[in-house]
Order: structure tokens, then sequence, then C-alpha cells
């Protein structure tokens, strides 16, 4: 044999070897990736409820709350101790609650010893008092945002939202559910007893390493984190025993990436009722509802005296490739609440005909239409920078966003204030999810959303509001852009250079 044969030979062989290996690798990152806890959880933790948050009513009709955001400990597994963010408790916080018409005031204490924020997602309110990265709260301040509840009732919540901290501090556990009223929604039969037929269900998925939090990325997944299991209002593996007929669950993904696909074990059909900003129209029977992180969604399911079922998050191949899918979670499964119907239930009256009316407006007054290109390095080619106003609306107008996801990546898209009509999904009609007022949607891989909204908040020329991808480590990474209301014909103001509120 030649000598130039051996080295090809031995060449080939190398480069054979290689392919392998990379091959190899590629294969078990592939499946390494899959996740799946159906079938396997026991369901042997009652499901906590977070308690209603106390609140002083003022002589001028305020209704006052105080949180403190805090480090704790807590055992979410039998004899671990877990390091822990809350409010007013060791992990995630109370859930506050407000009808429309009234005053409300918030002392927010931060005790964490760093600066954070707190956001009221998917609450009408002046800028100031948004909560976003321009109201930073000092350690040991106390930031005392206060505003008059105007909008329909709705399941809302609330997190901090420092720049390029935010996937941090909500998943070490600062959320809760802040849930409007109205007087319309009071005269409807609906499960309203909250804790009993009323359920809120905060879902979150986690990953331990020992006693604490592994909130480290994935190999190959610019997603984000994504967790190896659920829990649910901080419970691990929970059930809840239910004594009636109907149960209505108000969901809400607080995880920072993960996007689920609910239904029930046994595909039974539920009534969606309300979304982001409210009650829908009339409920809408399906069996699957698709949620990105920080979207609501509330349904009513049905159940017979004895039976359980179980909430699980299916997989949903429609993120974009089958690569993208796999490594952005979309093959995962979870099985997340189990509901244990009681022996003898409490009658439950028929879901009303109609529901709620739409707020938000249909397209047809906008005034002006804007573009927002969606990638993980910025929205329309731009990161995010404190000091820039990258939009100015003119206060009282309604305009239509066109959004397009332009990779394959999946993103997502909130508006701060505001509640918007999704009017279409790559030129057609949206599913019926989407038909509600939304403030947060999902926006796959290379897919265009139209959003109608209006701006009828005050103008502050100074004070931006945000909106970004609520997938927590892209709007960490800069996917996020800021907006002023003015007054017509006005311009947009100088935005003060970010100073932490450092108040008593
Ligand atoms: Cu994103």
């Amino acid at each position: 044999m030649s000598r130039l044969k051996r080295v090809l030979i031995l060449l080939t062989t190398m480069v054979v070897a290689i392919c392998l290996a990379l091959g190899g690798g590629f294969l078990w990152l592939y499946s390494d990736a899959k996740v799946s806890t159906v079938g396997s959880t026991d369901f042997n933790n009652e499901l906590k409820v977070p308690p209603l948050a106390k609140s002083v009513v003022k002589r001028d009709g305020t209704r006052v709350f105080d949180l403190t955001m805090r480090a704790g400990k807590k055992e979410f597994r039998a004899g671990q101790k877990t390091s822990t963010w809350g409010f007013n408790g060791d992990y995630l916080g109370p859930t506050l609650r407000a009808a429309r018409g009234e005053k409300v005031q918030a002392k927010i204490k931060n005790s964490l010893g760093e600066e954070s924020t707190v956001h009221w997602h998917g609450m009408h309110l002046p800028a100031e008092m948004d909560g976003g990265p321009h109201q930073m709260v000092a350690p040991g301040a106390t930031w005392t945002p206060h505003w008059t509840v105007n909008q329909p009732a709705a399941t809302l919540w609330y997190h901090p939202h420092p720049h390029g901290k935010t996937e941090k501090h909500v998943q070490r556990g600062l959320a809760g559910m802040f849930l409007l009223d109205d007087e319309k929604s009071g005269r409807l039969a609906l499960p309203k007893k909250y804790g009993v037929d009323d359920l809120p269900v905060i879902v979150q998925d986690v990953k331990f390493d020992g006693a604490e939090f592994d909130h480290g990325h994935k190999l190959m997944s610019d997603t984000g984190f994504l967790g190896n299991r659920t829990m649910v209002n901080g419970t691990l593996d929970p059930y809840k025993e239910v004594g009636d007929e109907l149960v209505r669950l108000r969901l809400l993904n607080a995880s920072t990436a993960r996007i689920y696909d609910f239904g029930f074990s046994d595909a039974r059909d539920f009534a969606l009722i309300g979304t982001d900003g409210g009650l829908l129209e009339k409920a809408t029977r399906m069996d699957r509802i698709r949620m990105s992180p920080g979207e609501r969604a509330e349904i009513v399911v049905r159940m017979k005296p004895g039976e359980r079922t179980t909430l699980r998050s299916f997989p949903n191949d429609s993120y974009a490739d089958s690569w993208s899918t796999r490594f952005a979670g979309g093959d995962d499964s979870f099985d997340v609440l189990q509901l244990r119907a009681k022996k003898t239930l409490r009658d439950s009256p028929e879901l009303p005909a109609a529901l709620g009316e739409l707020e938000v407006p249909d397209g047809s007054d906008s005034v002006r239409g804007r573009f927002f290109g969606l990638l993980t390095s910025g929205i329309n080619g731009k990161k995010m920078e404190m000091g820039r106003i990258d939009e100015t609306v003119t206060r009282g107008t309604a305009e239509t966003w066109t959004v397009r996801n332009e990779h394959s990546t999946p993103h997502n898209f909130h508006i701060h204030d505001v509640q918007f009509r999704v009017l279409e999904v790559d030129g057609k009609e949206p599913p019926a999810e989407l038909r509600g007022a939304k403030d947060t949607v999902f926006v796959p891989g290379n897919t265009t959303v139209k959003l109608a909204m209006r701006f009828d908040g005050p103008a502050d020329p100074d004070t931006p509001y945000m909106y970004h991808c609520h997938l927590l480590f892209h709007e960490d990474l800069g996917m996020m852009g800021q907006f002023v209301v003015v007054e017509k014909g006005r311009k947009a103001g100088k935005v003060h250079a970010p100073h932490a509120h450092t108040g008593p």
C-alpha cells in the first residue's frame, strides 16, 4: 500500500469518526431535550391556594395593599429547603382583588437586598405607576403606586420587571394574581367562590439541583429556561378536591419561557370564558388551549361525582420546524394538576349564554399602523435602550400593530397599559382562544399577527410603557421597546435617566 493511500484511509476514518461523534452528540442532545411527567406524577400534595391579600380602605375610598418583596426558604419537597423569593411570604404572593371604579394603592417594600420593580401585567394605568424598568425600587425602599381601576373584570398578575433581570426575579418566585371584578360579571352565574369553585392556577416549570432551583439553560436551546416538571401555585404534584359540578380555573402561565398546550387527560372538553383582558362575549367549548408566558385563560370544567381528571400540557408541534419545536419544549408533556370530585357535588347553574362585552377596538378606527419585526437579537433590529423612545402614540386614538416573527424561534408579544384585539393570524381570522381581549399573544416562528388597540390613558411624554417578548430570557436580552402616549400634535419628551426609587 502506498503511503498516500494509508494517509487517505486514516483521514477518511478520522472524518467518519468525528461525524459519528457529532451526529451521536446531536442525537443525544435532541432526545435529551424532550421531557415528560405524564403518567409518572403522584399527585400527593394538596394544591395551595394563594391567600386573598388583606387590604385597608382609606377614608377617600382608596383600597391599600401592602406587599413586601423578600427572600425565603420553602420546602417544596420534604426535607429540602429551597432558597426562594416571594411577596409577603416565601414563594409567590397573595391574590390582590379590586373592583372596577375603585382607587387602589400598593405599598411595595423591597426587602430583597437588590433593586427590583413590580409591574401590573394587563392593568390599564398611568405610565409612572406601571412598574416597568423605569420604576425601580431600591433595597429597603417603599414604592407606592396608585391608580383607579377602569377596565372589565379580569385575571391579571403582578411580577418584577427590572431590565435584564426579569427572568431571575420571576423564577425565584416573585409573582402573584390580581383579580378585577365589575358589576356585570358579579351578576353572572359563574363559579366565583375563590379557592372553592374558582381556582387560581399559576403554572410554572421548575428544575431542582439538590435542594436548590436549577435555572440553567439547556444546550442548543435559545428559548430560555425550560424545567423538567411543573408546579401550580408553588405546589409540586398537586391535587385539588372539588365539591361543585362546575369548576373555574384561572390559568396563568407564569413560566419564564415554557409554552403550554393545556387540555385534560381524558380529552374532555371545557368552556373558555375569558382571556387576558376579561370575559369573552360568549363561552366557547374546546379541548385544548395553548398559552405562552404571561397569558391567562379562564376555563370552566364540568365534573361528575367521584371522578378524577388531570389538567395536562400536551406536545404541540406548531411552533415552526421540528428542530425549533424540540428545543423550545414543544415535544414536552406534563401532568399539571389532578382534580378529584367529591362523592356528592353541589349543583352549579348552567353557564350564561352571554358573558362580557369586549372593550377592545376592531381595527376600523385605527389612525395608523406600525410594524414590529421580532428576532431574538431585538425588535425592528434594535435592542432595548432605556433612554430611547421607539414609538410615540396619540392619546385617545386606536392603532393597528403588525407583529412578525422573522425566524423560527418562538416568541410572544406583550404590550403594557392596553388590551388588544387579535385581528388576524397570518391573514386569517384568529382561533377562538384569541378572540377575547388580550395583552400578550403567542407569535410562533415565521408567523404574523395583526393587533388593534386604543391608547386612552393619560398622556405622559416623559415616561414610557414597554412592549416586549414575554419569554423572559429574550426580554432580558433586549427584545423590548418603549412607547409614550402624548396629546395630539405633541412630541415625545426626554426619558428621565433611570433611577431607583429610594423613598421611605
Ligand atoms: Cu422571544
